[in-house]
């Protein structure tokens, strides 16, 4: 009899087990959307177009803003029967939010929003978007389905160091993390010392947060004499500015993980508008949410696939903040390679940054993203500083580069040396002449959100 009890006993912890790891399948299939993200761009076109008629729609009869540019440009819903009728919506600039501030783009009564965010609005007004319930939802199932193509199970430990409050970054990855059922830690960012000591004591195995503060805690960690083998971390969803594939190729040697990229901003939810899979070369965005074009950013042109230009979307479910065809200013292109993955949704490239990121220096376009390859590629860390003047109506470039401990030496013939090398990158990759300046380690401020790398003195 014992025997027998002992025997049903196994068996039921083996049945619990397998039902359990079953649930957790479940769990993951249910933000691998195969059905939907590895559909033919046919299926995918038609499921676009359906929601854009009905997007559309809900515009026109709950945003008076947006339905007076549509009538200042002649159209009406029944002028948009399908995705090939998007080019005639006008577009919505950040100038348009800014206009429409607090709540002229609300698309329901203010009754029904649950939660807000707002950009940090150190360019002028703030930009607030809302989201009802459904809303909240659907952004928290975007950023489940980025976990889930960086390889993160229920059984994983989610730590996200990205800011809570305003900004959607902590929210975001947060809600995704619950929603596929992970332990989530909730750091916020800062405090770098207790960010590993959590990643160490509670077995964190996934770390969210900018790429520029996952490159500090990979410093700190340095410091403190921790290498890959000493932390649990496998993967990092790293997003919400311009990062280097070098920089991609620093972070994941010193923390011996997987670090995938992650795409949104705060007028359409936050992250998850678009996100990295294990083939890690661009971001699919989530085609059955968001509809992405790319345009001449002078002309406002379609561009089509395959060339640079500014992304701009159009939200397909949302209810409190819709937008149709929203300027991003963000400078990338679009690409309908087969993904090793299997998902067929459209990935666009790591953008280079915004477009008025984008510095014209001496009448020649520079990103910031273009200085940091070259310095990365030079063995040089990414805690650089790019600072602009205009003299006598000419302008000057200065790179304060720092220099690593091991790199550090007060032998001035080899800085200078290790100056002209710079100096000569820069110029072959920008076409312009740069000053370099070395500095010593750790004399550049370091940032726990996005990286401010650009002081811009002209005044202009
Ligand atoms: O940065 C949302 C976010 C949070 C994305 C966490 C990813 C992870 P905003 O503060 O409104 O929202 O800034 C949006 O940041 O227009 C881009 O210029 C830039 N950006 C966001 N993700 C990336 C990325 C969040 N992966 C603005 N690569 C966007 C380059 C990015 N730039």
């Amino acid at each position: 009899m014992r025997k027998y009890k002992a025997a049903v006993l196994n068996n039921s912890a083996a049945l619990f087990h397998l039902l359990n790891n079953f649930m957790e399948v479940l769990e993951v299939a249910n933000y691998f959307s195969e059905d939907m993200e590895c559909a033919p761009l046919d299926k995918i076109k038609a499921v676009q177009s359906k929601k854009l008629v009905k997007q559309v729609k809900h515009v026109w009869d709950n945003v008076p803003y947006y339905r007076k540019k549509m009538e200042e440009k002649g159209i009406t819903p029944d002028d948009i029967k399908s995705i090939d009728d998007l080019h005639k919506l006008p577009f919505l600039s950040k100038a348009d939010l800014r206009d429409a501030y607090p709540y002229g783009l609300l698309g329901t009564p203010r009754k029904d929003v649950i939660e807000i965010h707002s950009t940090s609005g150190t360019t002028g007004r703030r930009v607030v978007s809302f989201y009802t319930k459904a809303d909240v939802d659907l952004w928290h199932e975007c950023c489940a389905r980025a976990l889930v193509a960086a390889g993160a199970t229920p059984e994983d430990i989610v730590q996200v160091a990205y800011g809570y409050g305003l900004f959607t970054g902590g929210a975001g990855l947060d809600g995704g993390s619950k929603k596929l059922g992970c332990m989530t830690v909730p750091m916020s960012s800062g405090n770098t010392d207790r960010q590993i000591m959590f990643i160490k004591d509670l077995g964190t195995t996934v770390l969210c947060c900018t790429p520029s503060y996952a490159a500090y805690i990979g410093e700190v960690m340095k410091e403190n004499g921790l290498g890959p083998d000493d932390i649990p971390l496998k993967a990092g969803i790293f997003g919400a500015e311009a990062w280097s594939e070098e920089m991609r190729h620093d972070i994941e040697t010193t923390m011996g993980i997987k670090a995938y990229d992650i795409y949104g901003l705060t007028e359409l939810s936050g992250p998850g508008v678009a996100f990295e899979c294990s083939a890690q070369n661009g971001m699919h965005i989530n085609e059955d949410h968001f509809i992405a074009e790319i345009i001449n950013p002078d002309t406002g042109e379609v561009l089509p696939l395959g060339s640079e230009g500014e992304i701009v979307f159009t939200s397909l479910d949302k209810e409190a903040f819709p937008l149709l065809r929203y300027r991003t200013r963000d400078i990338t292109s679009l690409s309908r390679d087969t993904c090793s993955c299997g998902r067929t949704f459209v990935k666009m490239q790591k953008p280079k940054g915004r477009s008025d990121d984008m510095l014209i220096i001496k009448g020649v376009n520079v990103f910031p993203s273009q200085i940091e390859t070259v310095l990365l590629n030079n063995g040089y860390p990414a805690n650089y500083q790019i600072i602009i003047e205009r003299i006598n109506n000419t302008d000057y470039l200065e790179v304060k580069v720092e220099m690593t401990p091991e790199m550090f030496t007060d032998n001035v013939g080899e800085i200078e040396k290790r100056q002209k090398n710079l100096v000569d990158g820069l110029k072959s990759m920008l076409g312009i002449k740069a000053k370099v300046t070395l500095v010593s380690p750790k004399s550049i401020e370091r940032s726990e959100g996005k990286a401010k790398r650009v002081i811009d003195n002209r005044k202009i």
